[in-house]
């Protein structure tokens, strides 16, 4: 099977697995696993923030964040298509009782004066603005990469008004990949920042928050709360710190991989993927063309062993990742061929 449902499918590779097996572990709840600090500080300087905490998701590590800078009934500015306010069961509103304020984005991206525009006055009707939200790389606009440009003008709106700012970066590793620019970089305009170990990077488990030793110290009690305090939790940090030693620069691969694929399938008959939203390693296709519908098309893949994932009804997608091969590339475009052609 060629699995290009997510870049979640990924199994440990035979390094990674020697490197937790070997892993020197602590309970953690008592601060006292030395791998999972290790990688909490290695991880938070890469992002030029003072501390980190390791957490078992990514759903947890923004979840502990929207809790961490937000009051029950505040507002959230975030796009209509963040993963927080789609996938997330609800979290903002079961777990911080906090409002989404959602605006369309152009391939995920909104633009400092929608920001602006979104923003409450201070008036008794409305909820507080608090929080922006900003997803990077965004993942149901393909995998694309929010303009540094654009944050740091989001940046000075959101200083204006006194609002704190949060990166969804579970694919911060890609946007780094794709752009060029430093992690540090990328990361600066952001009081706290989530990254996901277990996508492209390749770990089978873990997230991770960073931010201030203030917010860090606040969200350490919500993590407790939310029940992601976790004992000899090294034994998963040792997976991560390998992630991060080796499996960074090689998501230009992915990328590549991505953008083979892509261009492939838009020349298929009924078939179109948004070319320049492919950024990173995710691709989507519209096949209303085909007459078929995403399930269908999804289920005839699967019997010649591609997986990918119906999204809407003429939509499906396709991730390449760490455990999809060049060859794998090739075959999975033969067999798209087979089924659309
Ligand atoms: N995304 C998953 C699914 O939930 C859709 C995937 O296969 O892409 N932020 C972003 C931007 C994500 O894409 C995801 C996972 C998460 C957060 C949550 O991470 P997990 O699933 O590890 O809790």
């Amino acid at each position: 099977m060629i699995d290009l449902r997510s870049d979640t499918v990924t199994r440990p590779v035979p390094g990674m697995r020697k490197a937790m097996a070997g892993a020197e572990v602590g309970d953690d709840v008592f601060g006292e696993d030395p791998t999972l600090n290790l990688l909490q500080e290695k991880v938070a300087a890469m992002l030029g923030k003072e501390a980190g905490l390791f957490v078992p998701s990514g759903v947890m590590a923004n979840q502990v964040c929207m809790k961490t800078h937000t009051q029950a009934g505040d507002e959230v500015i975030m796009e209509s298509d963040a993963h927080a306010f789609q996938y997330e069961s609800g979290g903002p509103a079961v777990l911080s009782g906090v409002m989404c304020k959602t605006v369309f984005g152009k391939r995920g991206v909104i633009t400092a004066d929608q920001v602006a525009a979104a923003i409450r006055g201070d008036n008794v009707h409305f909820p507080p603005t608090r929080l922006v939200w900003i997803e990077n790389t965004h993942n149901k606009a393909g995998g694309t990469v929010f303009p540094q440009a654009e944050i740091i003008k989001i940046r000075a709106v959101a200083d204006t008004h006194g609002l704190a700012m949060h990166m969804d970066g579970a694919r911060l590793w890609n946007a780094h990949v794709a752009s060029g620019i430093p992690l540090e970089e990328i990361a600066r305009p952001f009081d706290s920042v989530s990254v996901c170990f277990s996508k492209g990077l390749g770990a089978p488990v873990g997230s991770l928050i960073a931010g201030s030793r203030d917010f860090i110290k606040k969200a350490h009690r919500w993590r407790k709360v939310f029940g992601g305090g976790m004992r000899q939790a090294g034994i998963l940090a040792a997976a991560s710190i390998y992630a991060v030693d080796h499996h960074i620069p090689r998501l230009a691969e992915d990328h590549d991989h991505a953008r083979k694929l892509a261009g492939a399938l838009d020349a298929l008959p009924g078939v179109s993927v948004d070319l320049d939203s492919v950024e990173t390693n995710i691709v989507f296709l519209d096949v209303s063309g085909t007459g078929r519908s995403g399930t269908e098309i999804e289920e005839a893949l699967r019997e010649k062993g591609v997986l990918v994932i119906a999204t809407g009804p003429h939509a499906l997608r396709a991730v390449t990742h760490l455990d999809v091969s060049g060859e794998d590339i090739d075959r999975a475009i033969g067999i798209f061929g087979q089924v659309m052609g």
